[in-house]
């Protein structure tokens, strides 16, 4: 198996400054080394190159949303390209409105399910946003809600069905996202779940639930885990994952032999101690990629 990393240094989908640091602490807990450990073929693309949020004119409103959505297109091919190409496209954020692109591209040729792993569900539109910002926004957008310039990325129309979809971790919605979340169809296994009935049994669910698709994308927002073990995010959530329940989450997507693409997002190596949670995001893919304790 090969795996493309593409770094996407992209801060605009919200206002926590730090989080287009993201692809350089991830690389600098030594991402591509442990993966190669695991007889992987790494390839580095690099990074998208990216504006940065200083240097747009700020007496434009629509800035970050334009640079978000040339940004996606761009990326939407890159990911398209590197999926054609054999690779496993590994996405290295940045803010989680870089999924637009990259779980568009990751479906460009086949049909692909859905794993967002996330204590939000990112399922605002602009309507329904309390904040304005796009990185609440990404999964609607993908279903085909919303901006209709972000929903067009790459190809007209929603990239995926609720049906496709399985949001892990979530513990906090928006009032009115909670609403379109049930409307939607999505499967939402909440924390609330994850307590009650244990990792084990929700993921087997999960996997359930998305049994129809050979291939699976996984969307990782750091956030989902516990902030005790990942500080470097911008918008922390207690009561989190523990440590072992996110590895759990990764060793049995790997056991599924389905994975097709990965993104790690909203790292943000500002607001972090001393990278603590870039060398975690590191040891949750490599489990991920099929590292086992035994
Ligand atoms: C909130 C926060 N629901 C929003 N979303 C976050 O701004 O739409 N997503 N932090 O990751
Ligand atoms: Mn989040
Ligand atoms: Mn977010
Ligand atoms: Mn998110």
């Amino acid at each position: 198996r090969k795996v493309q990393i593409i770094g996407v240094p992209m801060d605009l989908g919200q206002d926590q400054r730090g989080v287009d640091l993201g692809p350089g602490a991830l690389r600098y807990a030594g991402l591509a080394a442990k993966l190669r450990r695991l007889d992987l073929q790494v390839d580095d693309a690099g990074n998208l190159p990216i504006p940065v949020r200083d240097a747009l004119d700020p007496s434009r409103p629509e800035r970050f949303r334009n640079a978000i959505l040339q940004v996606c297109e761009t990326l939407y091919r890159v990911v398209a390209r590197a999926v054609m190409d054999g690779y496993i496209p590994l996405i290295l954020g940045g803010d989680h409105s870089l999924a637009i692109g990259s779980v568009g591209g990751a479906s460009d040729a086949a049909s692909t399910g859905l794993l967002w792993i996330d204590a939000h569900g990112d399922f605002n539109t602009p309507r329904s946003s309390p904040s304005g910002n796009i990185h609440g926004m990404p999964l609607a957008t993908l279903l085909g809600e919303g901006d209709p310039g972000l929903v067009n990325v790459g190809r007209k129309g929603a990239k995926l069905r609720g049906e496709d979809v399985v949001l892990l971790g979530i513990r906090d919605l928006d009032d009115e996202e909670k609403e379109r979340v049930r409307a939607s169809g999505i499967c939402v296994l909440t924390m609330r779940d994850i307590d009650q009935r244990g990792m084990g049994a929700v993921m087997e669910e999960a996997l359930e639930r998305l049994s129809g698709h050979a291939r699976l994308h996984v969307s990782l927002d750091v956030d989902a885990v516990d902030p005790r073990e990942a500080p470097g995010v911008g918008t922390p959530v207690p009561g989190g994952l523990s440590y072992r329940e996110a590895q759990l989450v990764m060793e049995m997507v790997a056991d599924s032999g389905r994975l097709a693409a990965l993104d790690i997002v909203e790292i943000n190596p500002i607001l972090d101690h001393r990278n603590q949670t870039a060398q975690l995001a590191v040891a949750l893919a490599a489990s991920l990629f099929g590292q086992r304790i035994l």
